[in-house]
């Protein structure tokens, strides 16, 4: 190992800064409110931050369109809050790691603005141009947010990929001086001394530039051009190049987002060995409750395929690579809404889905907001709605025939305005002394971080307790994973293990009682040692363990 894997004992806040705190009443959230907060982020544990985007932009995907890499969004504030925060956060022992969005950029970057001017222009190849086929697109393929994932630019004649939204022009990897522009814009923030980058979207940066039409799937206008720019043909050399260049020369953690990477695929991007990426974020686990057209088609999760699922990743990359753990960001539902139940158990299905994903092998990512258990929210109405994806989608089911009511379901479900909504800071928000640019979750009345610091058994204490016991115990981070009851559709058990100890960690996914008898783990029955506890105590005989509902422990033998 060549650098001290310090990010293999950390544990990860992410920060939507638009949702996170607002210090000048304006409605959106910014850095100055961040700092105000820092203590708050030590107090749980936290020793890195990662914050969405904070660049120039002119908001289409709030932030992940960048404007300008060197500027901060006016909204959000100055250069010197963002060295102010670096500066603070360091003093508490807390490096930031910024959002690296170089898939595309904002069509506002000045780039593209030069890019569309001409033909000849010098930045013209800065991004992927194409004739268009008889008056059509030059291929099918889907926008991640509805629609071709092309545009015809009438002044010149021609089509530009985005595989995002309009605004969202693909970059050109193919183009050296467009990687060297992204290496001296990565090598401009971490000498500012932040600690890494969370990198978007990262394996979409290589095409195969034959650019191939997708397959169409019944009832689909578009074809699914994945295949062809996911895991793409140079992506392994890209991230070399990416790390030769750059972070080679700096002790940082670096996570790449990767929609459809295998664990085969995650293999080869963690292995140290490949000078690629620390870790990457898997999609796998969050594509189980979608049915086979899509995330709006939405299915009940099946706990079986969840276990499976995590035992593939914790055995895949053990003793390979790097596993990042999550349940949560600024794209997801909230977890407790999803895969918990926010109702009667929402504080304890909490703290059980807590306990569950921070007893594996991996560093954790918690999103703001789920250490308070918030939850997800129904608008009523689609003016309260704010995100592109969600807006796009809506429009387009409509005037395919979709009724409204159904539509709203998979809103309510998925969303990603789902994990937007403020953070709640008090029973009044506490978010801004304005109009939030969001509304509020109603719920911060009962659901709050005011709340939560004064009652000793608050989910937050939960996983400020995870995160202690992650820095204490080894056997968190380098024990092995065996997966036990592998088909009890309720129950979620598995072992650690190391030379000296072994841990068992049980959960329920469920409103039921569950019975256990020890020797089925395969584990003694005595002499164990109560690590973690969503109901404090263990209900246990010789023989037989009782599990409540929603109840998660972890014992030591
Ligand atoms: O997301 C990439 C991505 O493919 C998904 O998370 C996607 O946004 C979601 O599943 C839609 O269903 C990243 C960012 O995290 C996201 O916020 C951005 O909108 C997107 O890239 C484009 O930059
Ligand atoms: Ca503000």
């Amino acid at each position: 190992q060549k650098v001290d894997s310090w990010w293999k004992k950390s544990v990860v806040y992410q920060i939507y800064p638009r949702s996170f705190m607002d210090s000048n009443g304006d409605g959106v959230g910014d850095i100055q409110g961040i700092i105000s907060k820092l203590d708050y982020i030590q107090k749980l544990g936290i020793d890195v931050l990662w914050l969405s985007p904070v660049y120039d932009s002119p908001n289409d995907d709030n932030g992940y369109d960048i404007r300008n890499y060197r500027t901060i969004m006016q909204e959000f504030g100055t250069m010197e809050d963002m060295e102010k925060l670096i500066e603070e956060a360091k003093k508490r022992g807390i490096r930031i790691v910024m959002d690296l969005v170089v898939n595309h950029s904002s069509d506002e970057h000045e780039w593209f603005v030069e890019s569309r001017a001409s033909k000849d222009s010098k930045y013209r190849d800065y991004y992927i141009w194409r004739d268009g086929k008889d008056g059509r697109p030059p291929n099918n393929w889907e926008s991640v947010f509805s629609g071709s994932a092309w545009e015809k630019d009438e002044l010149t004649n021609s089509y530009y990929l985005h595989l995002f939204s309009k605004k969202q022009p693909d970059l050109n990897w193919e183009h050296e001086p467009l990687r060297e522009d992204v290496y001296q814009l990565m090598t401009y923030w971490l000498e500012k001394g932040i600690g890494g980058f969370r990198m978007d979207v990262i394996n979409f940066i290589s095409k195969d530039m034959n650019l191939p039409d997708g397959e169409v799937q019944p009832n689909k206008l578009y074809g699914d051009g994945s295949p062809y720019f996911m895991n793409g043909p140079k992506i392994h050399s890209h991230l070399k190049e990416m790390n030769d260049k750059v972070l080679s020369k700096y002790d940082v953690v670096t996570v790449g987002e990767m929609p459809g990477a295998t664990t085969d695929d995650a293999r080869l991007y963690t292995n140290p060995d490949n000078n690629e990426v620390n870790m990457v974020f898997t999609f796998e686990h969050m594509d189980l409750d979608s049915g086979p057209s899509g995330k709006w088609d939405v299915q009940p999760l099946k706990l079986i395929d969840l276990k499976r699922n995590f035992e593939k990743w914790q055995h895949g990359l053990h003793n390979v690579g790097w596993n990042s753990l999550y349940w949560n960001n600024h794209d997801q539902p909230r977890v407790v809404s999803r895969f918990g139940n926010d109702g009667e158990y929402r504080e304890l299905s909490a703290k059980m889905l807590a306990i569950c994903l921070h007893m594996l092998q991996g560093t954790p990512y918690i999103y703001q907001g789920e250490e308070l258990g918030m939850t997800n929210v129904k608008f009523q109405s689609m003016e309260d709605y704010r995100d592109i994806e969600t807006l796009n989608m809506y429009k387009e089911k409509i005037e395919q025939g979709t009724s409204h009511k159904d539509i709203m379901r998979g809103i309510y479900a998925k969303g990603r305005d789902n994990a937007r909504t403020p953070m709640q800071w008090t029973s009044d928000g506490g978010f801004t002394t304005g109009i939030p640019w969001i509304q509020m979750n109603p719920n911060t009345e009962e659901i709050n971080v005011e709340q939560a610091i004064n009652d000793s058994n608050s989910i937050f204490y939960t996983y400020q307790k995870l995160i202690q016991l992650r820095k204490q115990h080894n056997i968190i981070t380098d024990g092995s994973f065996q997966l036990a009851l592998a088909n009890h559709p309720n129950l979620f058990v598995y072992k650690r293990m190391s030379a000296d100890e072994e841990w068992l960690v049980v959960a329920n996914f469920s409103d039921q009682i569950e019975r256990l008898e020890w020797e089925t783990c395969d584990l003694p029955s005595k002499s164990h040692r109560l690590i973690i506890s969503n109901y404090n105590t263990v209900q246990t005989t010789e023989k037989i363990v009782e599990i409540r509902p929603y109840e998660a422990f972890v014992v030591a033998f």
